[in-house]
Order: C-alpha cells, then sequence, then structure tokens
C-alpha cells in the first residue's frame, strides 16, 4: 500500500460552477484530469483544517458514464491522502439528498463523515458524448462554500503532483461489506454501504407516514413518480413500493442508466414529456385531449441525482416558485415543523417568483433572497451554529429552477418535496367520505388568497461565451442610464446587478445577475448559467403580479408575452447571439 506521487501540471478550467465542476466526459476522462481536481480538493480540505484521517469519505454519483472508474480513483486517491475510512453507496449509486443526510447522521468519530464527493452533473445529459461532474460536500453536509471552492480552484492552478495507491484492491461496487487493507500496521477500510435507509428514516421523521398511506390508499387517488432513469429511482421503489406498498407501475422509468436513456433527466415541461403527457399536458403545461384516459392525481418526476422536483396534479402544473410558497403556507400540517413551534423562515435565490415573499409576510417569517445554487442556504440553516448567529430554523428553502427542501439536510431534496404536497394533500383530504381536495384546488385557492405570480424562464442554451459575456456587461454598464426608463407598457424602477451580503458570516457575493425591476412590481431577470458543461447559457427570468381575481386563471405565456418581448428587447440577445429563439421555456 505504498502511495505514488505522481508529477502532473495544471489543467485549464477547473473552476466549480454553481455546483460543482461540469464538463464533457471525455475531458474528465483525459490523463490526470480527474485526478488534479480531487487532489486538489483534498489539498483545500486540509489546509481549511479538516482532519480526514479520522472520519470518514462518502463517495457516490448519480449512475451516470465514468461513474464506477471515478470512484476507483477517488479511493486508491484517498488513501493515498491518509483517508482513513472510505463509504461507497452500493452500485456506487447515491442521491445528492441521500448524501447530505448520510453526511450529517450522527455516530462514533470514525462513523461521521467529514465530507462527500458526490459525482453527478445533475441535470445534464450523461454517457461518453455528454456531460460528467463531480462537487465536494463538505461536513454540514452541503455543498462547499465559495472561500473552499475558491481554493480548490486556486489549487487547480498550481498543482504539481498527486498521491495514489495504484496497487489498492479494485472495489467490487455490487457486494455490500468491507474491503480491509493493512497499511504499515494501520487498518485501511473501504466499505461498500447500502444507501436508501438513512435518508428513509429521516424522511418519515419528518411527514407524517400514516395520513399519506391513508391518501395512497384512497380509491379515487393515484400517483405515477418518473425519475427519468437518474439514481432516484431505488430511493423512490423504497419509500413508494416498499414502505406505502404501491405497485410498481407508479413508478416510472426508475431503473438508473448511465445515460438516463438517452434522456435529458431534468424534471421539467420539456424534458418529462413522458410524465408530462401521461399527466395530460402538453409541454405548456395545457389541458390535452385524454380521450376518456385515466389521468393521475399525482405527477412528480425527478432529476439525475434526485434533488430537483416537479410537481403535477390532474392535468395541472404546479410551477417551482408556486411550490415553494404552497409548502411554505402549509408547512404546520408537516410534523417536523409544526414539532418546533412552526415555520420560522423562509428562503428563495433572486431569481425564484415573489410568490413565498407574500406568504412570509401574511405568516410573519423571516425572508431571505439569495443567489441562486444551494450552497446560500447552507449557512442560514446553520446560522445557530456559525458566529453565534441568530437561529433561523425550521427554514424552507426553493429556487426556481424546481429545487425544494428544508434544514433536515443541506441539499435541495426532490423526494422531500413530493412527500410534502402528499402530506400536505393528505391534510387537505383529513375528513373521510369526502370528494378529494385536488393539486389544482389546493394552487388555486392559494392564488385567491395571495394572488399570482406569472412566471417563465427562457433558456438559449449553446450560445457563444464570449458574445454572452459581453452582452451581461452591457446591461450591466446601462444599468444608471436604463433607471427610470419606460419600456413598453412598464417603467423600470430598478436595474441594477444583483450582490448578495451573507447575513450570517458576512460575505459578498458580487455579480449574481443582471435585475430589471419594474415599478407595477414586474421583474425581468438575467444570469448567466454556472452549470453548463460547455459553451453558454442565458436564462432570462420573467416576473408579472396579478392580485386581479378576474385575472388569476390565464395562459402564463399570454399574462407575460408583453413582459417578454420588454425583456427580450432589454438584453439584445439576437444581436449579441444571434438569436432570440430559446431552446427551452419552463
Ligand atoms: C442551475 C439552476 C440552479 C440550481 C443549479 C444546480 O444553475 O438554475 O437554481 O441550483 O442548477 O442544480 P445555473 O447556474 O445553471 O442556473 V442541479 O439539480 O443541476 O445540482
Ligand atoms: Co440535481
Amino acid at each position: 500500500l505504498k502511495p505514488s506521487i505522481v508529477k502532473t501540471s495544471p489543467k485549464e478550467g477547473q473552476k466549480p460552477g454553481t455546483s460543482g465542476l461540469r464538463k464533457k466526459t471525455k475531458v474528465f476522462m483525459e490523463k490526470d484530469y480527474l485526478e488534479n481536481f480531487v487532489q486538489s480538493t483534498f489539498n483545500s480540505i486540509v489546509a481549511a483544517g479538516t482532519d480526514i484521517s479520522t472520519g470518514t469519505l462518502l463517495i457516490g454519483g448519480d449512475g451516470r458514464y465514468f461513474n464506477p472508474e471515478a470512484i476507483q480513483t477517488i479511493v486508491k486517491m484517498a488513501i493515498a491522502n491518509g483517508v482513513g475510512r472510505v463509504w461507497i453507496g452500493e452500485n456506487g449509486l447515491l442521491s445528492t439528498p441521500a448524501v447530505s443526510a448520510i453526511i450529517r447522521e450522527q455516530g462514533p468519530t470514525w462513523k461521521k463523515a467529514f465530507g462527500a464527493f458526490i459525482l453527478t452533473a445533475s441535470h445534464n445529459p450523461g454517457g461518453p458524448d455528454e456531460d460528467f461532474g463531480i462537487k465536494y460536500n463538505c461536513e454540514n453536509g452541503g455543498p462547499a462554500q465559495e472561500f473552499l471552492t475558491n481554493a480548490m480552484f486556486d489549487n487547480t492552478k498550481t498543482i504539481t503532483q498527486y498521491a495514489i495507491c495504484k496497487n489498492f484492491p479494485t472495489i467490487d461496487l455490487s457486494k455490500v461489506g468491507a474491503t480491509r487493507v493493512e497499511k504499515a500496521g494501520l487498518e485501511v477500510n473501504v466499505e461498500v454501504v447500502s444507501t436508501a435507509a438513512t435518508h428513509l428514516a429521516l424522511l418519515e421523521s419528518i411527514f407524517d407516514f400514516p395520513a399519506i398511506q391513508n391518501l395512497l390508499d384512497r380509491p379515487d387517488f393515484s400517483m405515477v413518480y418518473d425519475s427519468m432513469h437518474g439514481v432516484n429511482g431505488p430511493y423512490a421503489r423504497e419509500v413508494f413500493c416498499k414502505r406505502f406498498g404501491l405497485s410498481e407501475e407508479t413508478m416510472m422509468n426508475s431503473i438508473p442508466k448511465d445515460d438516463f436513456n438517452s434522456g435529458h433527466a431534468d424534471p421539467n415541461l420539456t424534458y418529462a414529456k413522458e410524465l408530462v403527457a401521461v399527466c395530460g399536458l402538453n409541454k405548456q403545461g395545457l389541458k390535452i385531449d385524454m380521450a376518456g384516459k385515466m389521468v393521475p392525481d399525482f405527477g412528480a418526476a425527478a432529476d439525475g441525482d434526485g434533488d430537483r422536483n416537479m410537481i403535477l396534479g390532474n392535468q395541472f402544473f404546479v410551477t417551482p416558485s408556486d411550490s415553494l410558497a404552497i409548502i411554505a403556507a402549509n408547512a404546520n400540517k408537516i410534523p417536523f415543523f409544526s414539532a418546533q413551534g412552526g415555520l420560522k423562515s423562509v428562503a428563495r435565490s433572486m431569481p425564484t417568483s415573489g410568490a413565498v415573499d407574500l406568504v412570509a409576510k401574511d405568516l410573519n417569517l423571516s425572508l431571505f433572497e439569495t443567489p441562486t445554487g444551494w450552497k446560500f442556504f447552507g449557512n442560514l440553516m446553520d446560522s445557530k451554529d456559525l458566529f453565534g448567529g441568530k437561529d433561523y430554523t425550521p427554514l424552507i428553502c426553493g429556487e426556481e429552477s424546481f429545487g425544494t427542501g428544508s434544514n433536515h439536510i443541506r441539499e435541495k431534496d426532490g423526494i422531500w418535496a413530493v412527500l410534502a404536497w402528499l402530506n400536505i394533500l393528505a391534510a387537505h383530504n383529513a375528513k373521510p367520505n369526502k370528494p378529494l381536495v385536488s393539486v389544482e384546488d389546493i394552487v388555486k385557492a392559494h392564488w385567491k388568497k395571495y394572488g399570482r405570480n406569472y412566471y417563465v424562464r427562457y433558456d438559449f442554451e449553446g450560445v457563444d461565451k464570449v458574445a454572452a459575456t459581453a452582452m451581461m456587461a452591457k446591461m450591466g454598464e446601462m444599468r444608471q442610464a436604463n433607471t427610470g426608463k419606460a419600456v413598453g407598457a412598464f417603467t423600470i424602477a430598478t436595474a441594477d446587478i444583483f450582490e448578495y451580503n451573507d447575513p450570517v458570516d458576512g460575505s459578498v457575493s458580487k455579480n449574481q445577475g443582471v435585475r430589471f425591476l419594474m415599478a407595477d412590481g414586474s421583474r425581468v431577470i438575467f444570469r448567466l448559467s454556472g452549470t453548463a458543461g460547455s459553451g453558454a447559457t442565458v436564462r432570462m427570468y420573467i416576473e408579472k403580479y396579478e392580485a386581479d381575481k378576474e385575472k388569476l386563471h390565464m395562459n402564463v405565456l399570454d399574462a407575460v408575452g408583453d413582459l417578454i418581448a420588454v425583456g427580450l428587447s432589454l438584453c439584445d440577445i439576437k444581436t449579441f447571439c444571434g438569436t432570440e429563439t430559446p431552446t427551452v421555456i419552463t
């Protein structure tokens, strides 16, 4: 077990983005590419004071192509770097929320994980010609904070060598159990662990499972859950088939595949088209003629790594921003929150609609607006422990990009959101012998009370990075000139570049997107994606609030059509990037 020291040289562009480092799989397969990043991570966490010798390192991924090979490499490097114990998810699989749950699980010191490598590019397609990714999560179960990802990036720019135990045996990832190897009198433990149990136990402690069981047992209620051939399948079966006794038919695409069956495991109206059709909708979220065919009362989908969710009712689409607001408004029906004296705070990423703000105001909750990406929610969740801060928990967080969760872990949690909706539905249907209160009923009642935040996001994928960067810079430069200007039927009250001052640790994150805040409360926001494996993706977020009770049930694109036109002219994407036709609308 003698570590080899291998000479290497820096690789371009190893800066972790919104959620880890994502590149084409072939780039990750190049000589030393993965090794450099892993070594830089070890160097950075050790420099930051992490004791890697006494705790456990967790490794798992979403099952995409190159996942097993990457795991074997990381194990050999972990041992060479002095990690005492390694846990690997069975078959190399671990969903992102399960990783977070396992890291946070309390146990004897050696059982407590100090961190994890998650091998995922999340919703990006997988396969030899698609994307791969790697992300490091810390002891709190959340993605590494910016100071650490910056340190990793700096390390990748100066790296000269890495350590690897080339002769460490290849681990059989399909066999749960331990491999122990003596190393200079020390025992090195590598253990393949079965993965769903910890997460399931946590979920069971959060939700009212008996009430959900009653709902699922109703003859007039049916559901489907599309795991899109990502890592979510085994977890969904564990909860819904094994625990709740539903039939296999409720599980769509639940076998993980290394290329997601050539699909795009992104739960939205465009990519989850199989589920969307089963639930009686088209990709605009409009009802289609089902010719008398049975439609499920509840539909859900997950992304590649199981942290995203899409919620559908019977021929009804719930936008992620509305879903966040409605879960927050109904949090008292979920035991996790009611047992702690009620929900205390809500947080949303900046581009997420203000629907949850209205709930926060109504229920007197603290409200936080953070940059895009889950790592910013972590500090709020840990506020009590950090810098002697105020306790903002229990807290519910969400993003417009189909991510929702709470402080039960430090990642967004797809299956949590699904169970939250089922718990809320169960509570609304607690009285026996009454017609089913549907997803649609709950959403419409919410709009009636709070008004509706019409919302749409346009993605322009695969545009030229230089052109897109210039477009963003131009809007940034023009912000003062634009403020006060009338555009179409709107007046720009403020044009600015969003910057976040973390209320817990005082850190500042600059340049988090250009905002046009209109005098009537409407918003147009632009960002460049931080998860694109190559090229650039421009995101345009459009939001318009409607309080008029007569106008709550419009087609979204009709409701915000004029604001979309304003957005397209404000950014002038046609001139900069040569297109104004989005590749995806969500
Ligand atoms: C996107 C989403 C963001 C999400 C991130 C990671 O980032 O917009 O809300 O947190 O993906 O989600 P970006 O920078 O491309 O806009 V996942 O499920 O891909 O880990
Ligand atoms: Co994801």
